[in-house]
């Protein structure tokens, strides 16, 4: 249609243009309808470029120069303008948003959801704190373990009925899961001479599962070695952790009892944490719990890892790690620890 436009006509036309186009940038409300806007004028199928394209029709050289100049000077103004407006109403976006938006910094913050260690491992670090205040050296040997360093060097031999009160998972003829840590120690006395004053931490395994018992552990056994070491040593170190561990008025005693690796042996008991001492289910009555096992170094210990006995004597225990904690917190199902129910283990 333009094409058939006087050059007169297609002058005044520009004129019309702007001016059309002024009130609609004046009437632009936001970015969206001013990209609308140069789009209706120097779009693909825009105002202005109709008019480019109506050039090549003018045939008078002057016209035609007059006309490309006027529509030089018309593009320039709308691309200019546009610009212009562009930057005011950004401006005036970010005032808006300035204005609306607000942060309280009063509101509570988002929570995070904290991990912490497993109770069986928290209890294990309190023990081994304790042990290592009086000097005690901590040790660790292999879980897998050969059956002369788990039995035969601790005084059980193949046929000893020791062996069945362990329920032992064997690997082999002569390798097994250790089923105390006593291993460990047997593999430092061989290695060193006393003096000795050391603790051994970690898995043990057992064939054997109920609300008491799983298949797998954690003990922690010691062993203290040196010239002149009694009875009243054993007792005094035990006495002091179970008063670190239980508390200072834990009521403690020591009663006689059997270990084939100790001579004489005790069981260290303290008052029943659920009744406390009156007599109870948990205690069957008797007001005493049983917490851990200990005793004198059995002479033919010391002799088959190589210590003169005449010249050393020294005392050992052991203990379970879930049980201390089980006592510590009065829990009576050992299987709670390892269902990784993160509502029993939040507690700890
Ligand atoms: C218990 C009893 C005990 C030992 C462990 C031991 C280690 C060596 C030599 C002598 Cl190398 N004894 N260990 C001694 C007495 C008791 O544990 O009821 N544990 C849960």
């Amino acid at each position: 249609m333009d094409e058939r436009l006087s050059p007169d006509q297609l002058f005044s036309s520009l004129s019309q243009i702007e001016t059309e186009f002024r009130s609609d940038v004046e009437g632009a409300a936001d970015l969206a309808g001013l990209q609308q806007i140069k789009t209706k004028y120097t779009g693909k199928k825009g105002l202005l470029t109709a008019r480019m394209k109506a050039l090549s029709s003018i045939t008078d050289p002057a016209q035609k120069k007059e006309f490309g100049k006027r529509l030089n000077e018309v593009k320039n103004i709308i691309e200019e303008t546009i610009k212009g407006k562009e930057l005011s109403l950004r401006e005036g976006e970010k005032e808006r948003r300035l204005l609306t938006e607000k942060i309280d910094v009063t509101l509570p913050g988002k929570s995070t959801q904290f991990g912490r260690r497993h109770p069986i491992n928290q209890v294990l670090g309190e023990i081994k704190d304790i042990f290592v205040s009086m000097g005690f050296g901590i040790e660790d040997g292999p879980e897998v373990e050969l059956d002369h360093y788990n039995f035969e060097a601790l005084n059980i031999p193949k046929d000893h009925p020791a062996r069945d009160m362990q329920d032992t998972f064997y690997v082999s003829d002569d390798v097994v899961l250790r089923t105390h840590t006593s291993p460990v120690q047997v593999r430092v006395m061989e290695k060193r001479q006393p003096p000795l004053k050391i603790i051994a931490p970690g898995k043990v395994y057992r064939c054997d599962a109920d609300v008491s018992h799983t298949a797998m552990f954690h003990q922690v056994e010691g062993l203290m070695v040196d010239t002149g070491i009694s009875f009243s040593d054993l007792k005094g170190v035990l006495e002091l952790f179970i008063h670190s561990f239980f508390g200072k008025e834990t009521p403690v005693r020591f009663r006689p009892s059997y270990f084939p690796f100790t001579e004489p042996s005790a069981e260290v008991d303290i008052g029943c944490v659920f009744c406390k001492g009156k007599g109870c289910r948990v205690c069957k009555t008797t007001g005493w719990l049983e917490v851990l096992g200990s005793g004198l170094v059995n002479p033919r210990v010391f002799e088959m890892a190589g210590y003169d006995p005449d010249k050393y004597s020294g005392f050992a225990f052991g203990m379970g790690v879930e049980r201390m904690t089980m006592l510590k917190y009065a829990i009576d199902d050992i299987r709670l620890f390892y269902e990784n129910d993160v509502r029993f283990l939040r507690q700890f």
